[in-house]
């Protein structure tokens, strides 16, 4: 497949100021009237081509200002028409067949509805058309179909007519006034059904709010209107934002590749993250709606008012607003808690990211399919990369840097560059060097090392950038670090600076310090950065009880578990090494179970230990096997030694009545974290409070923990328990997929043997990717199915991206990653992961997307 390069960029030889669609809906059969009012760029090259892009559709008609056009033909799927002046009219017919379109992009059928996925290139699967976020248009859109399939009929903008039609049929226009580029064209038709809300904007204006669903699915959307209200208020005051039409539709949509789409007026979601009551939601699948509720208006200004010049600059829209979405879930609930969330995330999705095959800057130099660049490294990264400008400008100058980008850059398609312009002037920053980091992949490393020199203490910090793929000469990138030196007599610290490592290394004084200070760096995480620094564990345990950063307490807690499981699985330590090591961790760890000021939802997270593919990643070279085993080693000494602590712990929380207040949600997290350990100190006492907590739950997130601590057990309470969640939530598809993860994410001795069954029960389906991703996906993050000895695990993987491949390729190249990771692992896994991978791509019809993935990965 060729290679996309950012270096190439041309702007469009053609605009096209206004569309005219109009669709006769139908599931089997949907024909599409597209009128393009086409203008010549004076800044494109002046061609008389007008080059339609195309993807699996053949015009049924073209017309060029009314008359029967003979001056086109196909290049590839592309469409070229020749044109003979400046302006002209182009209309062009296309068929489709909704219910075939399996991909999910485009124009597709879903549980009885029509839905349309457009991003990034989805839009040329509907209608030909230039299919490039710097071409944009005002649409006008008319839509008639069976009012007794379609009653709802939705499109952006404001509907502005409506009527019947013949033989049962009606019809509806709308009309989106703000200019936008094709991948934010949506249409949705079928029977739905509305919760209604309003929202009046600073200046005035009444906001028609709407979140559809399929009837009977009203009662669980009081969540998603509330939190889309509360974005809406959270962006006029904290960023100036205002809504700027009078309608807000979001629809829920059972089948759908990603988790949202920001369609301009009318979002589609993944229902995941709209449908949610107390009986079928966790709470942190509520957070999970907040936050992406929050995500998708947000780009109401950042990505459609302003939107990417190209899919080059998708950090732009996404990296900004995955920023914006933290601030507000920050701002709604707890700081420190949604901190540390999101610095696991990064940690856990985009640092192995960052290290393997796949790495590439939040800005990539190339792609062959641009779907595979919706990663945690643009998403995530990318915030992490405009949350440091915003560190370092403070809140009011980078406040005055969007404004300035937003003023200067609304209605057109900018670039990653015009950002960080906008930043630099408003902000009042020199941001020459930071832009190495759109253009630098790698997580950085700080090694850091506090000396005394004169009585001052001296912090010498020294940076790497690793080698990349195609990147193998890096520059030093100013690297901001929050510190702060503690008295060890007084556990105080004389206040907190800012040092920002530019250089590839640097030594920063510290006059007024202490003597012999505990050094606490990268508080609240402040660079996306590993820190390596040897540390005593006294240290550690020191700022894990200490540390007025709630982010620094559980950082030190992480890096003290860290030190001792990596030590330990790299054969460094004795039997007398690994139990002063457990000791120390353990009474951390008693600190933070029985302390009495600390609040639940944070001690929820001091509870977790690091992900295994977090201790994967300090390894050169790891052997998951080994790990898995330290790590669970660690957890069952923890839950055996301080059982009588851990029984009170998970008493007194599940004494605390169901409420959504922040002190019972702390108590529910609490609850199972305090009976995972339980259970893996003693498996029959985590049985029999396992099945306590299931039977005694009034909401999800009691009944999915407990669920989830038995599915790993091998006892009969694991069978009751699953047999009763699936019988009592039977027909609840977002519920059944907790199910079918539970098993497949479980650390039961049998757990492959499990998900084969899970992938031949009558309730999967492959044509749903929430379904697939619930099994297998749930299996490709589960250490113990996925690093099987045997490969099986890998074969599994493997088979599901060769089998999903022809149904759905943006969803089949999710799994390759996974298999990518290779060469860190020991060499006898390594070599059967290589081995799938390479059966993968012995394959001879793969699609783009699968294909990139793979071939990088093998490469
Ligand atoms: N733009 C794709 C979905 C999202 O990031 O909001
Ligand atoms: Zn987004």
């Amino acid at each position: 497949p060729p290679v996309i390069r950012r270096e190439d960029y041309l702007p469009p030889a053609w605009l096209v100021p206004e569309i005219a669609l109009d669709f006769d809906l139908g599931l089997d059969a949907t024909k599409v009237t597209s009128t393009l009012s086409v203008k010549r760029n004076p800044e494109g090259n002046g061609a008389a081509t007008l080059r339609l892009n195309g993807d699996q559709i053949s015009p049924v008609s073209v017309r060029v200002d009314g008359e029967a056009a003979s001056g086109w033909r196909m290049d590839g799927p592309d469409l070229l028409v020749e044109l003979s002046g400046d302006a002209h009219e182009v209309t062009i017919e296309t068929a489709l067949v909704p219910s075939g379109n399996s991909q999910l992009m485009g124009l597709y059928a879903s549980n009885g509805m029509l839905c349309t996925q457009c991003e990034a290139e989805g839009f040329r699967r509907i209608t030909f058309f230039p299919d490039r976020p710097d071409v944009l248009s005002t649409y006008s859109v008319r839509m008639s179909g069976d009012k007794a399939t379609f009653p709802i009929l939705l499109a952006n903008g404001n509907c502005t007519a409506e009527g019947e039609g013949e033989n049962g049929t009606h019809w509806a226009e709308w009309y989106d006034p703000w200019p936008k580029p094709s991948y934010l064209f949506a249409l949705v038709a079928g029977e739905l059904i509305a919760n209604h809300g309003t929202f009046t904007t600073k200046s005035g204006r009444t906001v028609d709010l709407n979140v559809w669903v399929r009837p009977g699915d009203e009662g669980r959307t009081q969540h998603a209107l509330d939190s889309l209200i509360a974005s809406m208020k959270w962006d006029e005051e904290t960023f100036g934002r205002e809504y700027d039409l009078d309608l807000f539709n979001i629809v829920a949509v059972s089948d759908f590749n990603m988790g949202a789409m920001e369609n301009k007026g009318l979002n589609v979601f993944n229902t995941r993250y709209v449908l949610a009551d107390p009986d079928t939601a966790t709470d942190a699948d509520y957070d999970a709606i907040e936050g992406v509720i929050g995500h998708e208006y947000f780009h109401n200004w950042s990505g459609n008012r302003v939107t990417c010049r190209d899919w080059f600059q998708l950090s732009l829209k996404e990296g900004f607003t995955v920023l914006r979405d933290q601030l507000f879930s920050a701002d709604m609930g707890s700081e420190p808690v949604k901190r540390i969330e999101d610095v696991r995330i990064l940690r856990i999705a985009q640092f192995p990211e960052d290290s393997g095959p796949l790495a590439h800057p939040i800005r990539p130099d190339s792609y062959q399919e641009i779907s595979n660049f919706y990663t945690a490294t643009v998403y995530n990264k990318g915030a992490e990369v405009i949350r440091m400008m915003r560190t370092m400008a403070g809140e009011e100058r980078f406040r005055k840097g969007t404004d300035l980008y937003f003023d200067r850059h609304d209605g057109t398609a900018a670039t990653c560059e015009d950002f960080v312009k906008a930043i630099e002037d408003g902000a009042g920053l020199d941001l020459a060097q930071f832009r190495l980091w759109y253009s630098q992949a790698g997580t950085p490393q700080v090694a850091a090392s506090l000396t005394q020199e004169d009585g001052k203490a001296v912090l010498t910090l020294h940076q790497t950038v690793p080698t990349t793929p195609g990147q193998p000469e890096k520059q030093a990138m100013p690297i901001p670090l929050r510190v702060a030196l503690f008295d060890r007599a007084t556990g105080t610290h004389s206040g907190e600076s800012l040092v920002v490592l530019d250089k590839a290394e640097d030594r920063f004084v510290f006059a007024d310090a202490p003597a012999d200070p505990v050094l606490s760096i990268n508080r609240s995480f402040s660079a996306p950065v590993a820190i390596e620094m040897a540390r005593p564990d006294a240290d550690l345990v020191f700022l894990a009880a200490r540390d007025d950063d709630p982010f620094a307490r559980y950082e030190a807690m992480q890096s003290l578990v860290v030190q001792h499981l990596v030590a330990a699985v790299g054969g460094g330590l004795d039997e007398g090494q690994r139990s002063a090591g457990r000791t120390a961790i353990g009474e951390a760890f008693r600190a933070i179970v029985t302390d009495a000021e600390l609040d639940d939802l944070m001690r929820g997270e001091l509870m977790l230990l690091p992900a295994e593919s977090y201790l994967a990643e300090q390894l050169l070279v790891s052997d998951p096997g080994a790990i898995h085993a330290e790590r669970e080693g660690l957890k069952a000494w923890l839950g055996a030694t301080l059982a009588d602590e851990l029984k009170a712990l998970h008493d007194r929380v599940s004494a605390v009545p169901y409420s959504r207040e922040a002190e019972a949600r702390g108590a529910r997290k609490v609850k199972t974290q305090a009976l995972v350990y339980i259970a893996a100190g003693d498996g029959a006492e985590g049985a029999s409070r396992g099945i306590a907590q299931y039977r005694a739950a009034s909401c999800m997130t009691d009944r999915q923990g407990a669920l989830m601590v038995l599915a790993s057990l091998d006892c009969p309470e694991r069978e009751e328990a699953l047999a009763d969640f699936l019988a009592r939530y039977e027909g609840n598809a977002l519920v059944i997929d907790k199910w079918f993860s539970l098993q497949a994410g479980s650390l039961h001795p049998r757990v492959l043997d499990h998900v084969r069954a899970l992938a031949k029960h009558p309730e999967f389906r492959m044509s749903n990717p929430n379904r697939v991703r619930s099994v297998f996906m749930a299996a490709a993050m589960n250490p113990v199915a996925f690093h099987d000895p045997s490969g099986e695990g890998y074969r599994m993987i493997g088979d599901i991206i060769r089998r999903l491949d022809p149904i759905n390729p943006q969803t089949a190249a999710r799994f390759v990653p996974s298999l990518g990771r290779w060469r860190r692992v020991e060499p006898a896994r390594a070599s059967l992961m290589r081995a799938e991978l390479e059966r993968i791509a012995q394959e001879s019809d793969l699609s783009r997307d699968v294909r990139e993935q793979v071939s990088k990965s093998l490469g």
